[in-house]
């Protein structure tokens, strides 16, 4: 891409982690987002690393609401917009995995049943990061986390993950997908659809943490794209209710590859834990089957 196609209205030089997951994606979300848009991003890792006084890295209008209630803000500014008879200006909400599968549920669910024209976009690095690494219902079964310690009594995280994506889709909206960074022009294309949407969109975006998955920096991209080719994140989208596109991994790889060089797991590799291990791969199984995919 040359010139005016580069430009990226979440700039450079923020605070984030390196190879912060979360970082690469609003890169790429803004890239495909553009001009004429008012972002809303609920308490979390990026509002706290975009937007320290003084040094935002926003260069579109930005908004920071509470954690609990960044979609009923989103709302307000899309009617807001249209009292003013402003159709073009589009509205987008970026927040964590805690903010959406969490605190801001109701929230979401309430912005979801109602017409507006909000793409909200989840970005999940499965855990409350920002504050230092405890569960969210979108924590993996058997991951360790400051909250989900592991011991005698414990494999880490024992409660299954929401699936977030099934439960947007239950309010019958007309565009939800799934994407991550590993996979940047899908993720674009979706986010100019969600956009262009006639009502609400939603968007569950994989954006691994190096420092609560215990990766390397470098290896967000890796971990992003093993997560879509083990089926553990299968890559979809559904318009109108409909599937209509899914994106299909070439050979299933076993979870082991993605799930061993992560430390949050590594005590899911002793003996006592092999039935942990045959679970995920399981959950893994299931999704190949929903989705067809060669095993
Ligand atoms: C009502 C309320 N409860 C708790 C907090 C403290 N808090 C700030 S950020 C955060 C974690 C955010 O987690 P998530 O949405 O997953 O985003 P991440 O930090 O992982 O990017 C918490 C618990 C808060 N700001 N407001």
């Amino acid at each position: 891409m040359e010139g005016k196609d580069r430009k990226n209205n979440f700039a450079p030089g923020h605070n984030a982690c390196p190879g912060c997951g979360a970082a690469i994606g609003v890169r790429q979300i803004m890239r495909a987002a553009g001009e004429n848009i008012i972002v809303v991003s609920p308490t979390g890792c990026l509002e706290t690393f975009s937007s320290p006084y003084g040094g935002s890295a926003w260069e579109v209008p930005w908004v920071h609401p509470l954690f609990e209630n960044a979609p009923a803000v989103a709302t307000g500014i899309k009617a807001a917009l249209k009292h003013q008879g402003n159709e073009e200006t589009r509205v987008l909400v970026i927040g964590g995995d805690g903010a959406t599968y969490d605190i801001g549920m109701g929230s979401l669910s309430g912005m979801l049943e109602r017409e507006d024209e909000i793409l909200y976009i989840c970005y999940d690095n499965e855990g409350y990061m920002n504050t230092g690494i405890q569960r969210s219902s979108a924590t993996p079964y058997g991951a360790k986390t400051s909250t989900t310690p592991i011991g005698v009594c414990s494999f880490g995280e024992s409660c299954r993950k929401k699936d977030l994506l099934e439960i947007a889709r239950a309010h019958h909206i007309k565009y939800a997908a799934s994407g991550t960074i590993a996979y940047p022009q899908d993720l674009m294309k979706k986010v100019k659809k969600g956009l262009a949407t006639k009502g609400p969109a939603f968007i569950h975006l994989l954006t691994p943490c190096s420092l609560g998955w215990g990766i390397e920096p470098e290896a967000t991209i890796e971990f992003s794209k093993l997560a879509v080719e083990t089926a553990l994140f299968p890559l979809v989208e559904y318009e109108n209710g409909e599937l209509v596109n899914i994106f299909i991994p070439k050979k299933i790889k076993p979870v082991d590859e993605y799930l061993k060089k992560q430390k949050r797991y590594t005590h899911l590799f002793s003996k006592e834990n092999a039935g942990v291990l045959a679970e995920i791969q399981e959950m893994a199984d299931a999704n190949s089957r929903k989705y067809g995919f060669r095993q």
